[in-house]
């Protein structure tokens, strides 16, 4: 394979002539949905193929209200119309994802910050002691009413069929949620304690998010001056770009990734180790074929038309709330 030295992004060589020197051995990542779209999933924000656009045919009081914790305690209904077909179970680590455990693998990476909850980094290699899923993610869940433990064969089932499942105490009846992060829930204290490893990095990474989303789109301006911050994204975000060492890689994570790996040298292993993560990862049955993102909210727009329908007077209590809470961030929901 041909490592040439890249001349499109100047700033490339120099970042990887920073790794290959040893002066950046401590390097921080902090990575978001577009880093997973290749692998299937749609992002939030991404006009037209984002999750928001799509479910405008839901008529939710916000696109963020499927994900708000308020709106799904009392209708759970639209979070598992999508939840199958965003669900990763059968998807596969992009070389992203592989990049970034080829990272960890050479001792390089001192932290992830992933506010994905995909999971696909773990499944490529990244050790979880060296990732912070800021936003939870699948692999556990709780009745979100008297936070009981449920069983995962029973969720993964429930998520197969589309259905929400319920709590199995006698008399709860609240519905079971992903230990997800949902808009109005506060992040684990461990985000507090980890913003350190930002502020000690030597290089930091951030690849494939909006960086709208607080507290995780604060992280970035954590990083010392002087040291370099690298974006590799389809379009510039947040102050990513506005200072002197910033390097940004405009395009897709994967072709940025590639990029990158050649001019370390690294792009023979960074092939090897992404085939390996792919074949490694197993299927399980019951996500196997099934309704697309789009089937799914069109299938749940016809049969809920009626419910969907929240009154005027939950509607501005939702808006207040998500006002209160994200007004900094959602002046205008959406793209
Ligand atoms: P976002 O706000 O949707 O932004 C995604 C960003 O990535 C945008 O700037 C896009 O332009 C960019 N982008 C999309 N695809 C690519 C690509 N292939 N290559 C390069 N850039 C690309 O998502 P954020 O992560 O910033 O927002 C945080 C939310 C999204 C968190 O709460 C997540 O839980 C949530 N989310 C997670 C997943 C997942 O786990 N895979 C999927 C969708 C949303």
């Amino acid at each position: 394979m041909s490592q040439t030295t890249d001349t499109t992004v100047p700033g490339i060589q120099l970042i990887a002539n920073l790794i290959k020197s040893g002066q950046a051995t401590r390097i921080v990542a902090l990575t978001g949905a577009g880093i997973s779209t290749g692998a299937g999933i749609p992002d939030f924000r991404s006009p037209t193929t984002g999750l928001y656009d799509k479910l405008a045919p839901l008529r939710l009081p916000f696109p963020e209200a499927i994900f708000h914790i308020n709106y799904f305690s009392h209708t759970p209904e639209p979070f598992y119309a999508i939840a199958r077909a965003r669900h990763p179970g059968n998807l596969k680590p992009t070389i992203t994802h592989a990049f970034l455990a080829l990272l960890a693998k050479k001792n390089l990476l001192r932290f992830l910050f992933t506010q994905n909850i995909d999971g696909l980094e773990h499944d490529a290699g990244v050790p979880a002691e060296r990732v912070l899923w800021a936003h939870g993610n699948w692999k556990s869940q709780h009745c979100c009413k008297c936070n009981a433990d449920y069983p995962v064969e029973l969720m993964n089932r429930a998520i197969g069929l589309g259905e929400v499942p319920y709590c199995l105490r006698d008399g709860c009846g609240g519905a079971v949620k992903p230990d997800v992060v949902f808009f109005g829930q506060k992040l684990s204290d461990e985000f507090e304690q980890r913003k350190k490893e930002v502020s000690e990095a030597d290089l930091m990474l951030v690849l494939g998010t909006s960086l709208k989303v607080a507290p995780c789109s604060g992280l970035p301006l954590l990083v010392k001056e002087s040291v370099p911050r690298v974006l590799i994204n389809n379009e510039r975000v947040g102050d990513m770009g506005n200072r002197d060492e910033d390097v940004c890689i405009l395009g897709s994570c994967d072709d940025g990734v590639r990029r990158l790996a050649d001019a370390l040298g690294w792009r023979d292993e960074l092939e090897c180790l992404w085939e390996e993560a792919v074949a490694a990862k197993k299927d399980v049955e019951i996500f196997d074929g099934g309704p697309s993102l789009d089937e799914c909210i069109e299938k749940l727009a016809s049969s809920m038309k009626d419910k969907m329908k929240v009154s005027d007077g939950h509607k501005q209590m939702l808006e207040r709330h998500l006002n209160e809470k994200f007004g900094h961030l959602m002046a205008k929901p959406g793209p």
